[in-house]
């Protein structure tokens, strides 16, 4: 599959080899280049009036002064422990996700929501903006791909009408499918609108796009180790951004998946899909939906095997591994334990960049990772309709 992507990392794509032989092109180059040449223009779009400062009561339970300033909470700087080592509950191993290790990290402000489709309309109708999911890929640059997979869309949830066991195979296009005409304003594909989710987080997107807004925002994106700082809520260790109980006083407290996944969402947390920003509690720094509702990308590249690098040679304010990897690569690793380097000629439109918090599509017994160690990744290549992001800035 051409724009393919998957939620689990133990799964292949089955159809994205010849990526591998791709050059970066010159159209490529003009894809990039456009954003380049928005810049001086939405740099000024994107400044803000005079900010104000204000300190406000935490969120219940915790003991954590939070300072807000313009929808944004200061996340002072800090030494903590990242990763994690343990069962998170349902036995499984994430082993991308250990060894855990110390990180340092310098404050800076994030957005206390995910970016809304309102936020995002407001950039598109400021700049013009084109998503990745909005454009036709060129023959010449993907010489290979049937003709059906070039036209414009996304990687949609797309569920069967009967159980299947998630297990059973290494299959998820059995509950993902390529489907034209999705994008950020059509998130379900031709006829579906967003006009009734306004104040729900923005997806379809890809690292590029969510680049681009933070760019025109004044802001960028968090590397990993800011998220997973903000996403702890001051927290030490604790399993789930609001402490160790999965559901505690029986009350759901992120949009995840309740039911037998794929086909059948009770929806029992009182959502199917995304939900507003701000449904569910804060955490303990006031951020809303650190776990659940959208992935959230992140700037570093994905490695499952970073954090064992990492520790060999740490430093403050990690941004991630220096060599991107592809689909192919995760999946060579995932098969021998082992990770080839990125070749020449490997197009950028396959590297993963990591991204944050679980979905809506996150269920206890198959993909618990709406935890603030978890980790997963997206592609250039494969906006989704469960991934979203959240922005920072430096702090002064
Ligand atoms: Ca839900
Ligand atoms: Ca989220």
């Amino acid at each position: 599959m051409l724009k393919g992507f998957h939620c689990d990392s133990h799964i292949g794509l089955p159809k994205i080899k010849f990526f591998q032989k791709l050059k970066f092109s010159s159209q490529l180059f003009m894809r990039f280049a456009f954003f380049w040449l928005l810049l001086p223009f939405i740099f000024t779009a994107g400044c803000s009036d005079e900010a104000q400062k204000r300190v406000v009561k935490p969120a219940e339970g915790f003991n954590v002064e939070i300072i807000e300033e313009d929808g944004m909470v200061l996340i002072p700087g800090q030494t903590y422990r990242r990763g994690n080592k343990f069962s998170p509950g349902n036995k499984k191993i994430y082993r991308e996700e250990s060894p855990p290790h110390m990180v340092t990290v310098s404050s800076f402000w994030i957005d206390k929501y995910e970016v809304t489709n309102a936020q995002f309309k407001e950039f598109v109708d400021q700049t013009g903006y084109v998503t990745f999911a909005e454009k036709r890929l060129s023959k010449e640059v993907f010489p290979n791909a049937p003709p059906e997979q070039l036209v414009p869309g996304a990687t949609i949830f797309s569920p069967p009408s009967n159980d299947i066991d998630p297990w059973a195979s290494n299959d998820a296009w059995r509950w993902w499918s390529y489907v034209p005409g999705a994008n950020w304003q059509s998130p379900e594909g031709k006829g579906s609108t967003i006009k009734s989710r306004m104040n729900h987080p923005v997806v379809c997107l890809n690292p590029d796009d969510a680049k681009a807004y933070a760019k025109w925002a004044g802001k960028r994106l968090p590397t990993e180790a800011e998220w997973e700082l903000a996403a702890r809520g001051g927290l030490k260790n604790a399993m789930f951004t609001w402490g160790d109980e999965p559901k505690p006083d029986e009350k759901w407290m992120a949009n995840c998946f309740q039911g037998r996944f794929p086909a059948n969402n009770s929806g029992q947390d009182g959502f199917i899909g995304t939900a507003p920003v701000g449904s569910y509690p804060p955490n303990g720094y006031g951020l809303y939906d650190m776990a659940g509702n959208v992935w959230e990308i992140c700037s570093d590249f994905y490695h499952p095997d970073y954090y064992s690098f990492f520790t060999k040679m740490p430093h403050p304010d990690p941004n991630g591994p220096e060599k991107p990897i592809t689909n192919d690569e995760l999946q060579h690793f995932n098969r021998y334990g082992t990770c080839p380097l990125p070749r020449d000629g490997v197009s950028e439109l396959t590297y993963l960049h990591v991204t944050k918090g679980g979905s809506f599509l996150c269920h206890w017994d198959y993909c618990l990772r709406y935890r603030p160690a978890a980790r997963h990744y997206a592609e250039v290549l494969a906006p989704t309709n469960h991934s979203g992001f959240r922005c920072v800035r430096d702090s002064e």
